[in-house]
Order: structure tokens, then sequence, then C-alpha cells
């Protein structure tokens, strides 16, 4: 009873109340999430039109969510269109072998036209002045789970593909010269 006693009093008491208690309960899911493995990932570099490397593209799956992040340099500053293209090979200089854009049902181009665009559509890439950029976006068009049927990991690999204009989201949009690639296998 004696011992008892005395480890029951051994630290000074502090009231931790209703907000405490919560903080408690929070502190372990926050340190969970931020720590949470994707399912899947894969790196891969990107190059420019004299294949050179300028920098990589990371896409990481977190449950239906696409995460898609590029870091570059050398490219030409301001808004550049990209997408994720259909064939896994990255042909310098014009990266016709990147195939078309991923469009399994032959939807019109565009974000937001009324199709809703292709699969493989993505926010444009914002170039900085210093012709660097590092952005990171988020689709559930993609995916890097095999064997569906808008998997980046199909039997012949996905390319990202940075373009020299700005895609305007529409039917119409014409992004132009292809001037970044990186490929895409599992
Ligand atoms: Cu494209």
């Amino acid at each position: 009873m004696m011992i008892r006693s005395a480890i029951r009093h051994e630290g000074p008491s502090v009231p931790i109340g209703s907000l405490g208690r919560l903080l408690l309960l929070c502190i372990p899911i926050i340190l969970m999430a931020c720590t949470s493995e994707p399912e899947l990932r894969v790196d891969a570099p990107l190059i420019n039109h004299e294949g050179e490397v300028i920098g990589h593209v990371n896409l990481e799956q977190r449950g239906d969510g696409l995460v898609v992040s590029v870091e570059a340099s050398n490219l030409p500053p301001g808004e550049r269109g990209m997408h994720i293209h259909d064939q896994g090979l990255c042909e310098p200089p014009e990266f016709r072998s990147a195939g078309s854009h991923v469009n399994p049902e032959s939807h019109d181009h565009g974000l937001d036209g009324p199709d809703g665009g292709h699969a493989g559509d993505l926010r444009n890439l914002e170039v900085d002045e210093d012709g660097t950029a590092s952005q990171t976006q988020s689709t559930s068009r993609m995916t890097l789970r095999p064997g569906e049927p808008h998997s980046i990991l199909d039997g012949n690999g996905s390319t990202l593909v940075i373009h020299i204009n700005p895609d305007d989201y529409t039917p119409e949009s014409s992004t132009g010269t292809r001037i970044a690639c990186a490929a895409i296998s599992g």
C-alpha cells in the first residue's frame, strides 16, 4: 500500500483537459499520415531535345490519387503544356516515339472541355523566370496499379511529355513542339 502510494504521487499532476486529450489522440494520426508510404512509386529522368537530363519526374500512387511531381531546370519560363502519353519511349529530338495522350475512352482533349479531357491530360507546368520548375499535382485519371485500364505501367509503359505551348484545356488546344520527355516503365 505504501509503495503503490509512492508511485502514484511520483510526478507533478498536470491536468490535460479535453483539448489535451484531443491532441494526444490526434498526434499519432497526424504522424501516421505524414509518414505513410505511397502504395507504388516510380522515378524517371526528364530529358530535353538533345537527350540531356534536365530533371526528374516522380509518380506516387496514394489511394486512388496519382501524385505527379516534376523537378526541372533549363526550360523556357512560363506555362508549359504537360500530359501523359501512351508509349514508354523518349527519342529526342522530337519525342514522336512518346505516342499520343493516354485516352482509352476516345474523349476529346481538354480538361475544361465537354468530355472532361483525355485520361493523360494534366495541368500546365509553371516554369519560373530562371528556367526551373518544381511542381506537384494529383490526378485520379491515371494509376500506377498494374492491370487497370488507366495504368501507366501497361505493357509498353508511358511518358510524361512537356510541350512548348501552354494547354488551354479546350478541345482546340495546340500545345505544339515536345520539349522534354520522361519515360516511365514498370
Ligand atoms: Cu502532350
